[in-house]
């Protein structure tokens, strides 16, 4: 399975009705095989689920190490391959990954519109030399994911472009926290990347997949992601000047739920925003002060406001 070919989707489930009405158009393309007695199984609710998957996550911590040693000697170059194991017998003395971890919170919103805050668990073996990426983003990333049964179900030993806002939730949080790495570039004219950032990170499955399973990845799987940040690319998805990061409005971490004209095109994909046939590229900043000019004083910046 391909991550960034599966979108969105567990966000836009959460959120948007709309959305759920294209999720369910998309269930019975897939399954339009004739069957017309296929029903569609509610998603379970958000927190009773929540909390299931949270406490086998740290039941998994608590009885699970990693490689750790290995990453003491990390060369500048390469990353090390996280593998987990169970601890007992000759592994008794062992550090549990319970004991390593940092916690970073996401707050979801379950079907009744009340917050659900999410954990996630998470390792940083190098802190990388660059700037993060945004969760708005694109990456350049190597990683590796795996199941709590231990089953890598995607993996991608060479870095390969992803867009932060199509990956699922918790991988562009996760790789948000990364740093990216240098460049250099050697005799031959090939390049190569050093001391670039290296973590994994425990998510449950909101965070990821889940009730959408696939053939390699059961429903509600919670997931381990290993990530190397190799470097980052800003995006600006619409080309209007404002780079997609800014074009959430509410900060919230989704980009399809801000849409000041209301003509369903999120600001972050709309050129103007205001739908006030003014491009927002071309009332954004017009005197290039770096300041988002405001005519009418009214405290609502020209590009979001269809009456200056
Ligand atoms: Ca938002
Ligand atoms: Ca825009
Ligand atoms: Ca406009
Ligand atoms: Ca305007």
């Amino acid at each position: 399975m391909y991550l960034a070919a599966y979108l969105f989707l567990m966000n836009n489930i959460i959120r948007s009705s709309a959305y759920i009405f294209f999720f369910i158009i998309l269930f019975y393309s897939c399954s339009g095989s004739g069957d017309d007695d296929t029903d569609i199984v509610p998603a379970e609710p958000l927190m009773d689920q929540y909390t299931k998957e949270n406490d086998s996550i740290v039941e998994f911590m608590k009885t699970h190490f990693y490689n750790y040693e290995d990453f003491n000697s990390l060369s500048s170059n390469s990353s090390v391959e996280l593998s987990i194991d169970t601890i007992a017998g000759d592994n008794l003395d062992k550090t549990p990954i319970f004991d390593q971890v940092s916690t970073l919170t996401i707050n979801l919103i379950d079907e009744n519109d009340e917050l659900v805050p999410h954990n996630m668990y998470y390792v940083i073996n190098r802190e990388g030399s660059g700037a993060n990426p945004s969760v708005a983003d694109s990456v350049f990333v190597s990683y590796k994911g795996l199941t709590l049964g231990n089953t890598s179900f995607d993996n991608r030993k060479n870095p390969i472009w992803l867009d932060n806002t199509s990956t699922v939730r918790g991988f562009g949080e996760f790789s948000s926290l990364l740093k990216r790495g240098d460049i250099s570039t050697n005799t031959n004219g090939t390049y190569e990347f050093n001391n670039f950032g290296i973590g994994f990170v425990i998510m449950p499955s909101a965070l990821g997949y889940y009730e959408n399973g696939t053939l390699s990845l059961s429903a509600y799987s919670p997931l381990i992601f290993q990530i190397n940040l190799h470097t980052l690319n800003i995006t600006d998805h619409d080309s209007d000047g404002i780079n997609t990061i800014d074009e959430d409005l509410d900060g919230d971490h989704i980009f399809i739920n801000d849409d000041t004209d209301s003509d369903n095109i999120p600001n972050y994909r709309d050129r103007d925003d205001d739908g006030d046939g003014i491009l927002t590229k071309d009332e954004y900043d017009v005197d290039g002060d770096g300041v988002p000019d405001d005519s009418d004083g009214d405290g609502i910046p020209d590009y979001l406001d269809n009456d200056e």
